[in-house]
């Protein structure tokens, strides 16, 4: 696939992120004031705008580029050598419960290796972007990771679900706590992730996330000049795997205080 093929799917990919970004927002402005919830398992939430929103963005890139292929957090897909990599809500339990701070994250991966990443909070008008080899960018302004070295002085956002067991998070929260860094949790890996390409925290780590969740998000970390582990693996594509992004000096400690939670 030559640059302008590549770039052609960059633009579509903002546009198409923005729009539906504006449909997450119009739904989460316009909500009823009765929490009405839904769960497809536990701590698992079920919105209605997740499936409508993906609908949007299936539609919107398979119009322009119908030869690619799509996989989605709501109606998965098939996996091919192009292949769109969505997530239309990451932070649905925030969503549903009123909650400000989730986005919409778009990858598109190539023959295995994520080309682009786009994330966009609609709330915060914040629209983070990445081309392979392009650097990492905030409203079109290049972002990059943290100096922080030590991890006394840190701020490491450690992400869990109910897919891996508590014991091992608690094993690794109360490690980095006995480091000395300052340990927070949130709701959305896609966000937690593009905080640290631009050194709203210095780094994100998760047992498990699921590709769609951050394949976008952690190339634009990589693009600021952070690290990560090999994440998208062949297997993450259909199981999801461990995310480690953090400002290089951070690497070594942080790995090893994550092999505390396997
Ligand atoms: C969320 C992830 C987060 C994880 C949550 C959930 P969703 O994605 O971004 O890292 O801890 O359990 O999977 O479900 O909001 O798209």
């Amino acid at each position: 696939m030559n640059k302008t093929e590549i770039n052609l799917r960059f633009l579509a990919a903002c546009a198409t992120a923005r729009e539906a970004g504006m449909l997450v927002r119009t739904r989460f402005l316009e909500r009823d004031n009765v929490l009405k919830l839904k769960f497809k398992g536990p701590q698992d939430y079920l919105t209605e705008t997740d499936g409508e929103v993906e609908q949007l963005i299936a539609r919107r890139l398979a119009d322009v580029f119908p030869d690619d292929a799509f996989l989605g957090e709501e109606y998965g897909g098939d996996i091919d050598d192009k292949l769109w990599v969505v997530d239309p809500i990451d932070g649905t339990a925030d969503f549903a419960r009123g909650v400000p701070y989730f986005c919409v994250s778009i990858a598109f991966v190539l023959r295995g290796n994520t080309e682009i990443g786009i994330v966009y909070d609609p709330m915060a008008d914040e629209l983070f972007t990445a081309i392979r080899g392009g650097g990492a960018r905030l409203n079109n302004r290049p972002i990059k990771v943290s100096e922080i070295a030590k991890i006394e002085e840190s701020v490491i956002e450690l992400g869990w679900s109910s897919r891996v067991p508590f014991d091992g998070y608690a094993r690794v929260h109360a490690r980095f706590n006995e480091l000395g860094a300052s340990v927070k949790r949130c709701g959305s890996g896609a966000l937690g992730l593009v905080y640290v390409a631009m050194g709203r925290q210095d780094a994100y780590c998760e047992l498990h996330i699921n590709a769609w969740d951050a394949a976008a998000a952690a190339l634009i970390v990589q693009e600021s000049g952070g690290w990560t582990n090999p994440f998208l693996t062949p297997e993450c594509l259909q199981r999801g795997n461990e995310i480690i992004a953090c400002t290089p000096q951070l690497r070594n400690i942080i790995e090893e205080s994550m092999m505390l939670g396997h």
